[in-house]
């Protein structure tokens, strides 16, 4: 017997309906939820793994002050007081919540309402900041309000899908399969992706446009010229619904038709494909994520963007408009709670004299929060100059993901006083806590979550919080009951999410696009089964699923659009001294700072340590060759060691390294460190993508890489980086000098039983060496080291740990670091719910697999999740073409 429950992935914001089943031993299995709007029970490869990530490894499980537990009762009281007592002596502007998208509706409609409405400061940020607010704020102005119009639909519908700096096949890979299938049912759709890289999304793309990086507002421009033209502009909407187009097309026009090519590297032919097949295709939706957002135009680059959609009245109907991708699983429900410091509540305005005095009467607060707060960058420069002096982080890990990561960190270390909430007690950022507030997780807690379509799903819990972990959204209401504050006396999340519905009614009207008003008086047990839905959704009002603007009504006073004139040019950032553009985002099978994902040993293989993806023409000239370990370092004056990996889907002059990679797992590699703190202007978005930096190749003398069974502990080599594998860990080594004996160095760094037996060889003159350490016929730990990077087989080593080796055979085949016949080394993995690697689908291509389906029918690869077909795809591509020379 199994116990099955509905609920949504916690990850991405696709929003995939997840049906949890958990089996009498307390087994859980996750599958997609086929009655799901979002995915119609397909998942990913990182939803898939769900169940291998619920494991209490690292977990918080009680309150702790400085490191030592303490009750509940202690912690709160603690935290209550503090920010109190703060508050009275420096006002409450010298206090500060930093949230995220992460937090379930009905936490950061808490946290929201403690900061602004009672402690009365705006200064509650959230790592939105670094993800969505260049959207937003291109938004407010095109639109008069935060409103995504369109629907997933949407791009199914569409005669041509724009992707700009979208890397949809792995960050949102279930609507990127609703795509590809959408794309191979109607041969006549076109995809275009606009991207400096070539990615795995780009293998679907009729048209890839190797934008030079921040060149899209110039490409927009372009194309916005190339409308008015050649006669592709809808007059008629323009003149019905829309101000300011003259000065937009003017502001365009104001760049040459040679400059926009220099400014966006394009060639003259690509630019034309693009403006021709956008002029006649009238079904267009142009997607945008972090390519566009994540810039110090950013803004400009949303607002160019919808330009072009309201020149040509492509909005509001089906198969076309704008399309901002949220990323995180509640980045929209934050938007919808104004968790961001320049917002209220429910898409009101915190300039607004009149919002702020609803919100205020709405909430019965004593004060309400009468100026915007500071922005993530700006806050965390006031806590490090000490103007805050109690801060609370829920949920996020700036730490590693802020940008100028390292001043970040030391300020956080001298800030007086740190309140940090997570799962996990280890991060970087959980590290530097006073008190650290143990959360439940994702199946451990309930409440909303809204996908990038405006659909509200619930979340719902199918296991016991482990320890004393209690929900956010009860500490915070405790926080607020402790400085004594009425209105925080909830006591689950359905009457806070019926509060949050009811403010989004009230004195509405339909002035504001966000109203879920049909909510307000939901009971506990309608709250339970709530099916998803999206918004809006007025009381009495019949329920529709559909896009906004489709009346052409907009949310400024007018009811009008606004066209934004946006001329600015790429910034340069480039110099001698960093002549090498830095970009940074994400990899199929990982979570940002991985404090889940890193806990699947399925989806720690597809890529399981830092990397920096390089041209190889600018490897040659930097004398760096594939696998190398490159130094990269920035004005900011950090630095990150990773590996090199060579190749031409990587324009030359720059570089790629995730953001993934964090100090508990690897020696050097918070990318962060790297980018400083530069912003949109308008959104105050980091510019996280368009960094200077100069590489170097890091010479080592050693190279090395263990599997353990047990994980290191605080290696001090110059580089590490330690994944999870099945039966245990495993490790990537370089050293700049050698250890004086290999045996006490791998005892000092494992915590290896003073009887296991030690096997092994050193062969003094090529510097390679290789140990192993049994227990009975167990294989503890295997190193193998030389003076560079180590050619033995990754998988086949991982295998070892979980195989029996009672002969010295086995054991001599291990120290000799080769697969035996018969057991061929599986290469790299591809297919990560398969685990099924590169060189056992090039092997079944000399069977005769030549497409991805064939690949599929003999291995599995590809056929669960999807998310690697792009690049199974490639490897029969290069396979091929050889077997056609
Ligand atoms: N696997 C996985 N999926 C995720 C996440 C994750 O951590 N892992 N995180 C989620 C979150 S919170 C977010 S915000 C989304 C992000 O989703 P995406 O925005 O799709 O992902 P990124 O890799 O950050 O960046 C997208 C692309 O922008 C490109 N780019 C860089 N500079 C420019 C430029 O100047 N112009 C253009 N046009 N493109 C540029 C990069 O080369 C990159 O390929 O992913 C979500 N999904
Ligand atoms: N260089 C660079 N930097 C970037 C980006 C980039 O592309 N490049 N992308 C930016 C973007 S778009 C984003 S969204 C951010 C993401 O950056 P972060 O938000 O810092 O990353 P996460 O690892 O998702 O952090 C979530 C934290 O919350 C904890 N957690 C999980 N569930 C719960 C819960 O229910 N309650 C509580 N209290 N804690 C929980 C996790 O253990 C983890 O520590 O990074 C940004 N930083
Ligand atoms: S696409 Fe993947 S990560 Fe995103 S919500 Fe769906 S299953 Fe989760
Ligand atoms: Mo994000």
């Amino acid at each position: 017997m199994s116990i099955e429950t509905k609920t949504t992935c916690p990850y991405c914001g696709v929003g995939c309906g997840v049906i949890a089943s958990v089996d009498d031993a307390g087994k859980v299995a996750v599958r997609g939820d086929p009655a799901h709007p979002a995915n119609f029970g397909r998942l990913c490869s990182k939803g898939s793994a769900l169940a291998e990530t619920l494991d209490l490894d690292g977990r918080a499980l009680y309150p702790q002050v400085r490191g030592e537990r303490v009750t509940w009762d202690t912690a709160l009281d603690m935290v209550a007081h503090t920010f109190a007592q703060t508050i009275a002596t420096h006002g409450p502007d010298s206090v500060a919540f930093y949230v995220s998208g992460q937090l379930l509706t009905e936490d950061y409609y808490l946290a929201n309402k403690l900061m602004k409405g009672f402690i009365g400061s705006g200064n509650i940020d959230t790592n939105s900041r670094l993800c969505m607010s260049s959207s937003v704020a291109g938004h407010r102005r095109a639109f008069g309000s935060d409103t995504v119009p369109g629907l997933y639909e949407d791009l199914e519908l569409a005669d041509l899908v724009v992707l700009v700096g979208s890397n949809l096949a792995w960050c949102h890979p279930v609507l990127y399969q609703r795509l590809a299938a959408a794309k191979a049912e109607n041969p006549g759709m076109k995809v275009v992706v606009i991207d400096p890289r070539k990615t795995a999304t780009s293998d679907i793309a009729d048209l890839h446009l190797s934008v030079r990086p921040d060149g899209d507002v110039a490409l927009f421009n372009g194309l916005l010229t190339y409308l008015a033209d050649h006669g592709a502009i809808d007059r008629r909407f323009i003149a019905d619904h829309a101000n300011g187009f003259a000065e937009a097309l003017a502001a365009a026009r104001a760049t040459s038709r040679q400059e926009t090519l220099r400014l966006t590297g394009l060639a003259e032919e690509e630019l034309d494909a693009f403006c021709e097949v956008f002029a006649a295709s009238e079904k267009v939706v142009t997607c945008y994520s972090q390519g566009v957002n994540q810039s110090s135009i950013g803004t400009d680059k949303v607002n160019a963007i919808i330009n072009c959609h309201l020149a040509t009245g492509r909005i509001g109907r089906p198969g076309m408009g704008p399309f901002s991708l949220t990323g995180q699983p509640n980045a929209m429900g934050g938007r919808e709670v104004g968790g961001l410091a320049n917002m209220l509540a429910a898409h009101m305005s915190i300039e607004d004299a009149a919002d702020r005095d609803r919100v205020k009467r709405f909430w019965c607060s004593p004060t309400i929060a009468d100026r915007p707060g500071l922005k993530a960058v700006d806050m965390f420069r006031a806590v490090a100059t000490g103007q805050i002096k109690a801060l609370w982080i829920m949920s996020t890990n700036p730490v590693v993901s802020m940008p100028d990561a390292d001043a970040v960190r030391d300020a956080i270390a001298s800030c007086p006083f740190v309140v940090v909430s997570d799962i996990q007690e280890d991060t970087d950022t959980a590290r530097l806590a006073h008190v650290l507030l143990p959360a439940t997780g994702w199946g451990e807690k309930s409440g909303t979550v809204t996908n990038s379509e405006r659909r509200i799903s619930r979340q719902r819990a199918f296991l016991p919080g482990p320890g004393e972990a209690r929900p956010d959204w009860w500490q915070i209401a405790e926080v607020g009951r402790r400085m004594g504050f009425s209105c925080f006396d909830h006591a689950a999340p359905a009457s806070i999410f019926a509060e949050h519905a009811a403010l989004s009614a009230f004195e509405n009207d339909g002035r504001r696009d966000f109203d879920i008003g049909a909510c307000a008086e939901m009971s506990p047990a309608d709250y339970d089964c709530l099916q998803p839905f999206q918004w809006p959704r007025q009381k009495g009002r019949a329920m529709s699923e559909t896009r906004f603007f489709a009346d052409g009504r907009f949310y400024h006073p007018d009811g009008r659009a606004r066209f934004i004139a946006t001329s600015v040019a790429a910034p340069r950032r480039v110099s001698a001294d960093f002549p090498l553009i830095l970009n940074t985002g994400r990899v199929r099978d990982h979570w940002h700072t991985m404090t889940r994902t890193a806990k699947s040993a399925r989806l720690s293989a597809h890529l399981a340590e830092p990397f920096a993806e390089i041209h190889p023409d600018d490897a040659r000239s930097l004398g760096i060759q594939d696998a190398d370990l490159v130094r990269l370092e920035s004005a900011t004056g950090a630095h990150v060691i990773v590996r090199a990996l060579l190749t031409r889907r990587q324009g030359p002059g720059s570089v790629f390294v995730p953001m993934h990679w964090t100090d508990e797992t690897a020696a050097c590699a918070r990318v962060d460190a790297l980018v400083p703190g530069i912003t949109d202007p308008i959104s105050g978005q980091p510019a996280s993508k368009h960094v200077a930096v100069v590489a170097r190749r890091l010479e080592a003398d050693r190279h090395g890489y263990v599997v353990s069974a047990m994980k290191p502990d605080a290696v001090d080599s110059a580089y590490w980086a330690v994944a999870k594998a099945d039966g245990g860990w495993r490790t990537e080594l370089a050293f700049e000098k050698a250890p004086a004996t290999w045996e006490t160095w791998c005892r000092k760094h494992f915590d290896l039983p003073g009887d296991a037996e030690s096997l092994g060889y050193s062969d003094a003159v090529n510097g390679d060496a290789r140990l192993a350490f049994f227990a009975g016929d167990r294989l503890l730990l295997a190193l193998f080291a030389g003076c560079g990077p180590v050619a033995v087989s990754r998988s086949w080593a991982v295998a070892q740990l979980t195989e029996a080796h009672a002969d010295t055979r086995t054991r001599f085949a291990v120290v000799a670091g080769r697969p035996g016949a018969g057991r061929p080394d599986p290469g790299a993995t591809v297919c990560s719910c398969f685990s099924v690697g590169a060189n056992q689908i090039v092997a079944a291509t000399r069977e005769g697999c030549r497409t991805v389906e064939a690949i599929g029918s003999t291995l599995s690869a590809g056929t669960n999740c999807g998310s690697c077909r792009a690049e199974i795809r490639r490897i029969l591509d290069g396979c091929n073409a050889v077997a056609a020379e």
